[in-house]
């Protein structure tokens, strides 16, 4: 067994927990903490700041071995916190005390529900609440469709937070800095609110529990033990989600989170069974996450959800070349894994995230579709070469991201979920493959049509030396309804242009709508050749594709051209509390309103559509996120080309 403390283990498999939640709301921070009460070494942050990329730690707790997954909050970052969600037996749902921005823990909730992973909620910050616990926990009951019980009640001096009670045990502590809690004789002041916790809690699991029914019915005290038990079925079934509270930079309350975890994370053995994943047979692993590590290689983050793996083994058809840990972030390699570690394999060949070694495919996260774009310009054209694959392994490391080449444009397009992710994106091209790109807006695909008919004579006679060429044709330029696209037709009666000059005719007017008179490629549009004459001699294809030529262009300027901007259909997901301010928002970006309506499954979300010109959607996602605590989202197709008027 992997014994993550140096210490004995009691043999328990072991078990993953991913940090997630909203950005800033202290991840990184409690991570810290929970290392450090662990007695792991903590790795010093140079910078704090917004975690980008999951960090990984192995700790040991009270003897039982741990993964812990530092997750991005950045809504940005949202598809790697995820693919850590996926492998996870628990999350902790980490969030701030402030009641009014309780919204910001929906994205990680849905997640987390969505897949059906057990949780517990850590409010942190404690140290900042202003009002009361119970007004945050009804906030947070709102976002949640899981029963919420508190576990903590906390003890007040004044506005400060001091200490807490166990619901539980009924045990009080007070906080001090750095150190674990003290414990206090339980304070009057909080006992009626203590009584009234519990109770909230032992109704909420007697539900599920018959044993404690009995008990609560009839008015008998519980064993800790009698509770614990179906908190932890509660748990690992979904059916309930702890609360409970501390400050992560002053390590309050880390010891009773850590005490909750090892009572309430499921082992891996359930965890599998609620993935659906037989107990025996082969080794079996999930890759959630692939790094391109420098010099080691492409490395696969995979949970082991049947060992033991074993270095240099062949799993699911591919051979292992490593096996690495984490044991303080940095990589240690290893002869083989067990049953619930995370480790990272190497050199797996043409395996990628979400892939399942050894089984059948297990269900894993669609990453969102992108919200914001930059075309991208290399600074050095020799780098050519290397752009492409650089750009494929960025895509392979990160699904949320995406690459195309735009040929019309002729630029290359990188997609993602906002210009933070870009520009980390771009940054990580800079250093791990020494190609440094520049980026800018990408350009609108306009079009170009027109507005009225036109009868267009042109006559091509040239004398050369030996035989000359000519042609003359006659073409009727008509506009055609929006996305009829080109058509050609041939009217031509009595032979006075030969069938066989007929397809050059064809073919030189189709090519004419490559570039029209305001530059953009020219649709909707049938030509109709009606007349011409020939010369026996000078006639060629040539001539007649030059003729073509040249009455579409004379022909297209006077047929009153306008240009074609592409629309498209657009649905804006808001909490409901911003529909206004998102119809605002797409109106005043010419934007027409199509309507608006809950979104199924999404409580308390609405969804907006519109119409919105593609011109106006480049930084949409940067400005609704402003106006919505950064939780607005949309999603887009082409619709149709429209004139642009006043443009
Ligand atoms: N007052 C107070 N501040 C805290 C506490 N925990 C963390 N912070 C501060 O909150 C800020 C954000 O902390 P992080 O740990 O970086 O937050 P995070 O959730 O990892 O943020 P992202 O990685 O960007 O999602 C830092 O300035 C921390 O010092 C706490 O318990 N109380
Ligand atoms: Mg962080």
């Amino acid at each position: 067994m992997p014994d993550f403390t140096g210490r004995e283990s009691g043999g328990a498999q072991p078990r993953a927990i991913a940090l997630v939640g909203p950005q800033g709301s202290g991840k990184t921070t409690l991570l810290d903490a929970l290392l450090a009460a662990a007695g792991s070494p903590v790795r010093r942050r140079e910078a704090a700041g917004m975690t980008t990329e999951l960090r990984l730690a192995h700790c040991g707790f009270m003897g039982d071995p741990w993964t812990l997954m530092d997750c991005p909050g950045s809504i940005e970052f949202a598809h790697e916190a995820c693919c850590a969600l996926a492998v996870a037996d628990l999350a902790v749902l980490v969030c701030e005390p402030a009641p009014e921005r309780v919204a910001t823990i929906g994205p990680a909730l849905r997640a987390v529900e969505e897949a059906g992973i057990p949780a517990i909620i850590f409010i942190n910050k404690i140290d900042m609440l202003s009002g009361r616990v119970r007004d945050m926990l009804a906030a947070l009951q709102g976002q949640s469709r899981r029963k919420l019980v508190l576990r903590q009640v906390p003890i007040r001096e004044g506005e400060t937070v001091t200490g807490y009670v166990d619901v539980v045990s009924e045990r009080a502590y007070r906080y001090r800095r750095g150190e674990p809690s003290e414990r206090i004789p339980l304070p009057e002041a909080v006992r009626a609110r203590e009584a009234e916790a519990r109770a909230e809690l032992l109704e909420a699991l007697a539900d599920h529990d018959d044993a404690l029914m009995e008990k609560v019915l009839e008015d008998l005290v519980p064993t800790p033990e009698e509770i614990y038990r179906p908190l932890h079925q509660g748990e690992v079934s979904g059916a309930v989600v702890s609360v409970l509270l501390g400050a992560a930079d002053r390590s309050n309350g880390i010891q009773r989170l850590w005490k909750a975890l090892r009572h309430d994370t499921p082992s891996p053995a359930e965890t599998r069974e609620r993935l659906g994943i037989p107990a025996e047979g082969e080794p079996l692993a999930q890759v959630f996450r692939t790094v391109h590590a420098g010099h080691a290689g492409r490395l696969s983050y995979a949970r082991i959800w049947r060992g033991p793996v074993k270095d240099g083994a062949t799993l699911g058809g591919v051979r292992i070349g490593g096996i690495h840990r984490f044991p303080n972030g940095e990589a240690q390699k290893v002869p083989q894994a067990e049953t619930g570690e995370v480790v990272a394999l190497g050199r797996l060949e043409g395996v990628r995230t979400g892939d399942t070694l050894g089984g059948d495919r297990l269900p894993f996260p669609e990453p969102p579709p992108p919200v914001y774009a930059l075309a991208i310009t290399l600074e050095d054209r020799k780098d050519e070469v290397r752009l492409s694959s650089a750009l494929q392994r960025l895509v392979e490391e990160d699904a949320s991201l995406s690459v195309r080449q735009d040929a019309e444009m002729g630029q290359m397009v990188i997609a993602g979920q906002g210009d933070m992710h870009l520009r980390a994106a771009l940054e990580r091209l800079a250093t791990a493959s020494g190609v440094k790109v520049k980026s800018v807006r990408p350009q609108v695909a306009y079009r170009e049509t027109i507005r009225r008919p036109v009868l267009q004579h042109a006559r091509l006679k040239r004398q050369t030396g030996g035989h000359g060429q000519f042609a003359d044709v006659k073409l009727e330029i008509e506009p055609r309804g929006r996305g009829e696209g080109f058509s050609f037709t041939d009217r031509i009666v009595g032979g006075v242009v030969p069938k066989r000059f007929i397809p050059a005719v064809g073919e030189a007017a189709e090519e004419a709508t490559k570039k029209g008179p305001l530059g953009h490629p020219v649709v909707d549009i049938a030509v109709t050749l009606v007349d011409g004459t020939f010369h026996s001699v000078d006639s060629s294809d040539m001539a007649f594709a030059t003729a073509t030529r040249m009455a579409m262009q004379e022909g297209l300027a006077k047929a009153e051209p306008v240009l074609l901007e592409p629309i498209d259909h657009v649905t804006v997901s808001v909490p409901a509390e911003f529909t206004a301010n998102a119809q605002r928002l797409l109106t005043g970006r010419r934007g027409q309103i199509l309507g608006y309506a809950a979104k199924p499954g999404w409580e308390g979300w609405d969804e907006v559509e519109a119409l919105v010109p593609e011109a106006e959607m480049h930084d949409l996602i940067i400005e609704l996120r402003s106006q919505t605590l950064g939780l607005g989202t949309y999603v887009r197709r082409f619709d149709h080309l429209a004139e642009a008027r006043g443009r």
